[in-house]
């Protein structure tokens, strides 16, 4: 769109409208174009301000992000648009809607004045891209709102609403009616009382609380929150250069420290996920207008801990459920399960009591399927035994209204065996969530052989609906994530059975940047469940050695944080190295013939890592994801890998294919070739020079 910003004039105020789908976002030609409006308001003697306002849903959503892999940006960059709004030589009003988020708040800054209609957010975003406010705002935003809130909206990257906007005034009027006209009423008021105009870039930052030790809190703050994270630190930076500095050699500081992250491996990460977390729903020859079924009314069959807090997401959506279980003392369980959650997070504040009663209002119980038979879908959250699942699905076979959609929980048997074992395998689908269902974000799709295209068209709907990251996987042993991450776990125990302690392993994984150490994460979800993960498996490798001290562990009762004792020994929820686990390890490996020897902290990481990877080209090329940027939203979304590693395909395409598959094979030399035979696909991409994500955009 070569013109994408109109000049017009109203009772001698200029409307300068940008009009660029879908969010307005500042690309080049917005930049090139706005840039010519202000000339011509700065010349234009028959006006005597300007509002600047948006087109379509939302004011301007930020810079064009695409823009940032295709550096040096093109002139005009944006912070000098900003400027040049400043500098007119008469005042300009931002008109806001929707979001103003990143560049587009900068720009709103730039402006004389804000004002806004009451739905409005907005938001320094940048953080979750892994860069900084780089057009001006970690100067501006400490002008208008103080140092503490700039920080705190910067940091967090949470959009702020209108209200909360005009308090720490960011905003000087909330529009009632029209936007546009109560910009111009705004704007006629500004000029008969003659308000002086306000150039942030002028005036000096109110200092009254401003101390080393805020800034110092913040960096032991972000230390916690955001542990590994590049940007937040330099935020920080730009915010305390801000207070002690002039606006100009401040915004020199901001300037360097914005190009740091922009050309940051965090920062190529986590634009990749933002993009990456928008793909998912594109689903290869579907079309885009795939009948939805309406889903107003939910069941969930099974009140125990994952039923219950698949439930809670529906009735946090509005959406009444039933939940289903086969006695009564069952289901009265599984609904103060449910209440106790809610209790909880109205305890911490997060949920006041109202809400809770309104979400509780929303839930019914039964133990009779009959009182299911009108839902429009139905998830199926039983003990994780094809027996018994196949029984379910036979009741609800028989009772379900034609058309209900039959879904099914589980983490690991086969979706096509459950769905034929209905009259209607094309309504049936998996819809896995993750421990614990009501807070993490993923949700693993499982499209079974039959499953019909409307019925995964809803479920990508209603993935978003209930506010999960729902991602589309094929049918096999473990979909994409657990799949993936038994070999991860697998490189953990052998590394112990070879003499590593399990702090060690699970320090490395940590300081690489997981979440939680994969020792800690079998003891937190339990020894026996990965025994039994594995027992499932009918083709477990055929290995003494694969998950042995799972095995052993197992035997002895030790399940890991539930039963007190697991890799590690528990008081509470804290984890204590147990010195009998390496005479436990030592002790397998001398039955197994494992030498024990010195391991690097990068072997260890390499082993878990690049097992994972060569699982996931494995999956790539059965056809089980459709992208390597859908497996790596995956493991950001569900397993604790930190946005700044992009997933593991993505951290793979970085370090360089070639680097992959050559220490894979030297794996291969000194473990043979059961585990390290480098897939197919990762052998042929190396051949082509290709990555990850090239061979996924050549094959959508
Ligand atoms: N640039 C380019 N494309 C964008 C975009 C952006 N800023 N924001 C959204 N899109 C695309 C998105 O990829 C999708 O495309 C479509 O718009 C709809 O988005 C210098 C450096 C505004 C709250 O981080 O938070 O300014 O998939 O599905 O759910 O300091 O989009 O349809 O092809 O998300 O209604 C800072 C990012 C940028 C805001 C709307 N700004 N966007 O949510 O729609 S950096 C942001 C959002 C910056 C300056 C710095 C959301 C939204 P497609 P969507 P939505």
């Amino acid at each position: 769109m070569l013109n994408p910003t109109h000049y017009q004039v109203i009772d001698q105020i200029a409307i300068i409208t940008i009009d660029n789908p879908p969010v307005n976002a500042m690309s080049f030609d917005v930049r090139q174009s706005l840039s010519k409006a202000i000339d011509q308001f700065n010349s234009d003697v028959s006006v005597k301000a300007g509002i600047l306002i948006c087109k379509g849903r939302t004011f301007i959503a930020g810079a064009d992000i695409s823009e940032f892999d295709h550096l040096p940006f093109k002139d005009p960059w944006l912070p000098e648009i900003v400027q040049k709004i400043e500098d007119a030589n008469k005042p300009i009003v931002a008109a806001i809607h929707g979001s103003a988020l990143g560049g587009g708040l900068e720009v709103a800054m730039g402006c004389h004045f804000r004002c806004a209609i009451e739905s409005a957010k907005f938001g320094l975003p940048e953080v979750t891209l892994g860069l900084l406010p780089g057009a001006t705002g970690t100067q501006r935003l400490p002008r208008l709102a103080g140092a503490k809130k700039a920080l705190d909206m910067m940091l967090s990257g949470k959009p702020i609403n209108a209200k909360d906007a005009f308090n720490c005034g960011i905003l000087d009027m909330i529009i009632e009616t029209d936007l546009q006209e109560g910009a111009i009423a705004f704007v006629k008021e500004i000029l008969d009382i003659q308000t002086p105009i306000k150039r942030l870039s002028q005036i000096n930052i109110n200092s009254n609380g401003v101390s080393t030790e805020l800034f110092n809190d913040y960096r032991n703050q972000i230390a916690k929150k955001s542990r590994g994270f590049f940007a937040p630190k330099q935020i920080i930076k730009c915010v305390e250069a801000a207070v002690e500095l002039s606006y100009e050699d401040a915004l020199k500081i901001e300037n360097s420290l914005f190009l740091e992250c922009l050309n940051s491996d965090h920062s190529k990460a986590q634009r990749h996920l933002f993009f990456a977390e928008r793909e998912i729903s594109n689903i290869p020859n579907k079309s885009k207008d795939t009948k939805i079924r309406e889903i107003n009314t939910f069941a969930i069959v099974g009140a125990g801990t994952m039923g219950c807090g698949i439930a809670m997401n529906f009735l946090n959506a509005n959406i009444p459920v039933t939940l289903m279980e086969v006695s009564q003392e069952g289901l009265d369980r599984g609904i103060d399960i449910i209440r106790n959650n809610y209790q909880a997070q109205v305890s911490k504040g997060r949920l006041s009591q109202e809400q809770m009663e309104h979400y509780l209002k929303l839930l019914n119980g039964s133990t009779d399927y009959a009182d299911i038979s009108n839902a429009d879908l139905v998830i199926e959250a039983v003990f994780e035994n094809m027996t018994i699942k196949k029984e379910v699905f036979q009741k609800l076979d028989g009772a379900c209204k034609p058309g209900a959609i039959l879904a099914t929980n589980t983490s690991t048997l086969d979706i096509n065996v459950i769905a034929n074992c209905t009259s209607r395998p094309e309504d049936v689908i998996g819809l896995h969530f993750f421990a614990p269902a009501n807070i993490m974000p993923l949700l693993e799709i499982v499209r079974g052989d039959k499953t019909s295209d409307d019925v995964i068209a809803t479920s990508l709907k209603m993935a978003k609906t209930i506010r999960k990251v729902g991602v589309l996987v094929g049918v096999c042993f473990g979909f994409v994530g657990n799949r993936m991450f038994l070999p991860y776990v697998r490189e953990a125990e052998h590394m112990m059975l070879e003499g590593v302690s399990a702090k060690h392993i699970d320090q490395v994984a940590c300081d690489w940047g997981m979440a939680m150490g994969p020792h800690a994460v079998t003891d937190l979800s339990g020894q026996d469940v990965f025994f039994k993960l594995n027992d499932e498996w009918e083709d477990q490798p055929d290995d003494p050695n694969y998950f042995r001290i799972c095995k052993v562990l197992f035997e002895m009762g030790r399940y890991g944080q539930k039963s007190g004792r697991g890799i590690f020994k528990y008081e509470g929820r804290t984890a204590i190295e147990d010195p009998e686990m390496a005479d436990i390890a030592r002790r397998e490996a001398d039955e197994l013939g494992i030498k024990q020897r010195e391991i690097s902290d990068n072997e260890i990481i390499e082993r878990m890592l690049y097992a994972m990877i060569n699982e996931g080209a494995l999956i790539l090329e059965q056809g089980i994801a459709l992208r390597a940027g859908d497996i790596d939203v995956i493991f950001c979304n569900g397993y604790g890998m930190p946005r700044y590693r992009g997933g593991p395909m993505f951290y793979a395409d970085l370090i360089g294919l070639k680097q992959v598959y050559e220490t894979i094979n030297s794996y291969r030399e000194r473990y043979g070739d059961r585990y390290w035979t480098p897939a197919p696909l990762l052998e042929q991409l190396v051949a082509e020079n290709k990555t990850f994500a090239e061979w996924s955009k050549e094959n959508i």
